[in-house]
């Protein structure tokens, strides 16, 4: 089987350190939880920033420190800016970081529900927009589905242009208004999609290891992180995003799966040079 690309989402937007003390918000703790988890075997970052307070951004220049201190400490690691930003921001906003050109950035290609009286938006025409700007720049979208709708809007674009093939999903199961976290919807959404693309599963908190586990025998790849999720086990908090990284390689390892390099990962996802 193919190696196993591990993502690490490290931050988020709505995590908190009254979730879990070690989520980072400062650049310096975003750099240090990158670290962490990129030598614990993590090939892609799946990078949100914050200012020191906490409070999500999608500033330039945020990112921009951001990229230089994870480069600094992990050169060769992929870093990829999420344009989902948080629920609220609008779309120049949440556009910013793709202007340090990254090998990849996240596409969500679907308005969901994301709790209480958030929306999570991304129109048609929204997506259309964000996949130009993303294939101008030769950037490689992450797809980000959080239902089997989105898989299928992602198709529709794809076919008129606006996602180049191959494409890439991430399956973000189990969020609160998103596709359940079942070994059931995890065969239907790795089924729906294209010969030829690629996926990872990402599980929203208890879910997120079985999800992992089962992507890993299915061959797709996998995320893990405090975005996702902030315990190691059940009531046990992680004390890092390593953490959670080494857990996903363990369990990769006892199934017989290899773990990307960075290069390796590139190779698979085919970025660009
Ligand atoms: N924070 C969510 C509203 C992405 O990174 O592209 C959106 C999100 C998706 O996390
Ligand atoms: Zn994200």
């Amino acid at each position: 089987m193919e190696k196993l690309i591990i993502t690490a989402c490290i931050c988020g937007a709505e995590v908190t350190k009254e979730h879990n003390p070690a989520v980072p918000y400062t650049v310096e703790e975003i750099a240090e939880q990158a670290y962490g988890a990129y030598r614990a075997g993590a090939s892609i970052i799946h990078l949100h920033v914050r200012y020191d307070d906490g409070t999500p951004t999608q500033d330039l220049e945020r990112f921009r420190a951001c990229f230089e201190a994870i480069r600094a400490k992990c050169p060769d690691v992929i870093i990829q800016p999420s344009t989902g930003g948080a629920v609220g921001m609008t779309n120049d906003e949440r556009l910013q970081p793709i202007q340090l050109n990254p090998e990849m950035a996240t596409l969500d290609c679907g308005t969901c529900n994301f709790g209480g009286d958030d929306i999570f938006v991304n129109t048609e025409n929204m997506i259309k927009d964000f996949g130009e700007k993303m294939i101008a720049r030769n950037i490689k979208p992450e797809v980000e589905v959080f239902d089997k709708g989105m898989i299928d809007m992602a198709i529709r674009l794809n076919k008129k242009g606006y996602i180049k093939s191959p494409m890439h999903f991430d399956f973000v199961m189990g969020v609160n208004g998103g596709i359940s976290g079942t070994a059931r919807d995890l065969t239907f959404m790795a089924g729906s999609i294209p010969e030829g693309s690629t996926w990872t599963v990402a599980g929203v908190g208890r879910c997120e290891i079985p999800m992992i586990t089962m992507g890993i025998l299915m061959g797709g790849h996998v995320r893990v992180g405090f975005e996702d999720n902030v315990y190691l086990s059940k009531g046990v908090l992680a004390k890092s995003n390593a953490e959670l990284v080494e857990k996903a390689v363990r369990i990769a390892k006892e199934l017989g799966r290899e773990i990307a390099t960075p290069d390796e990962a590139r190779e698979i996802l085919g970025l660009k040079k």
